[in-house]
């Protein structure tokens, strides 16, 4: 089968919440050799999206939203195994990546992790609903060079600027480069609270962190 009818079964496998269907794509797709990143991205990652759409305007419910949850779970788990086993490189760099205090969504932040794993981050997980306090001091603990947030919620983005905030407080703001996303945040908003970066997407991430360890060794 083509990438583009991937694609599209993989849209259609979280919209119609079918797990089972979802970790079949995904397997079949990488024994045919498509592109785990693309499958995520343009494939399962809409579908969820539009779910999210729908969820938004009253056409679907909480369990239906969890049950999709799960579907794109099913084929992230496989595909981001995938792209670990692309291989390893020398660290660059060491980032703390949490979701934030309140916040429970971690299947963004998963795939920035696998994202950033291939290309020589070593990116400590500290998991969803992280307390400000417990990220400064998971950073200060790994001597981190980045610390990376992600808020899916607008009520939990205030948390990424009083992670900002508790950083001046301490003196620490220089110490480590700030990194934010999920999708209600902009650049904007990176810039009003004195983030570092912001990321639209995984790869962005990617980007924008090897820019900032370049940044940090000057
Ligand atoms: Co929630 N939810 N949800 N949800 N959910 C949203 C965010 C929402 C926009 C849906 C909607 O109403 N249209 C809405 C927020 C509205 C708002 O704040 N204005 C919402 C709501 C309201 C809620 C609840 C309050 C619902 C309820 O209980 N009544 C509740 C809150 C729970 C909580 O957190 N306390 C809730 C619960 C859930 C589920 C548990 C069912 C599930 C999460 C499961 C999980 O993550 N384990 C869920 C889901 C799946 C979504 C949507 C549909 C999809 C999120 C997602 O996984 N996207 C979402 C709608 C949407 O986002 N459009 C929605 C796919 C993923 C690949 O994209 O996470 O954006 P994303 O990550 C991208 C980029 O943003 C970027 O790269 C990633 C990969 O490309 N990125 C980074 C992410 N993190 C980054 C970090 C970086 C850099 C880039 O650097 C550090």
């Amino acid at each position: 089968m083509s990438l583009e009818n991937y694609i599209s079964e993989a849209i259609d496998a979280v919209i119609n919440c079918d797990p089972p269907k979802a970790a079949e794509i995904a397997t079949q797709a990488l024994a045919e050799g498509c592109d785990p990143v693309q499958l995520l991205s343009e494939g399962f990652s809409v579908g969820i999206r539009e779910m999210g759409e729908k969820f938004g305007q009253g056409e679907v419910f909480l369990p239906q939203l969890i049950l999709a949850a799960e579907t794109m779970k099913a084929a992230t788990g496989i595909l981001e195994a995938a792209l670990k086993a692309q291989g390893e490189m020398p660290v660059k760099g060491t980032m703390i990546i949490a979701t934030v205090e309140g916040d429970l969504h971690d299947i963004g932040k998963g795939i920035v992790i696998s994202m950033l794993s291939t290309q020589g981050i070593k990116v400590i997980d500290l998991g969803r609903d992280v307390k400000t306090d417990k990220i400064i001091q998971a950073a200060i603990d790994h001597n981190a060079d980045i610390i990376g947030t992600c808020a899916l919620l607008t009520t939990t983005m205030m948390a990424q600027k009083k992670l900002e905030d508790e950083l001046h407080r301490r003196n620490l703001r220089q110490q480590f480069k700030t990194v934010v996303g999920g999708a209600p945040c902009t650049q904007r908003w990176a810039d009003k609270i004195g983030a570092d970066a912001y990321a639209e997407d995984a790869a962005e991430a990617l980007t924008k962190v090897l820019e900032l360890l370049k940044t940090k060794a000057l």
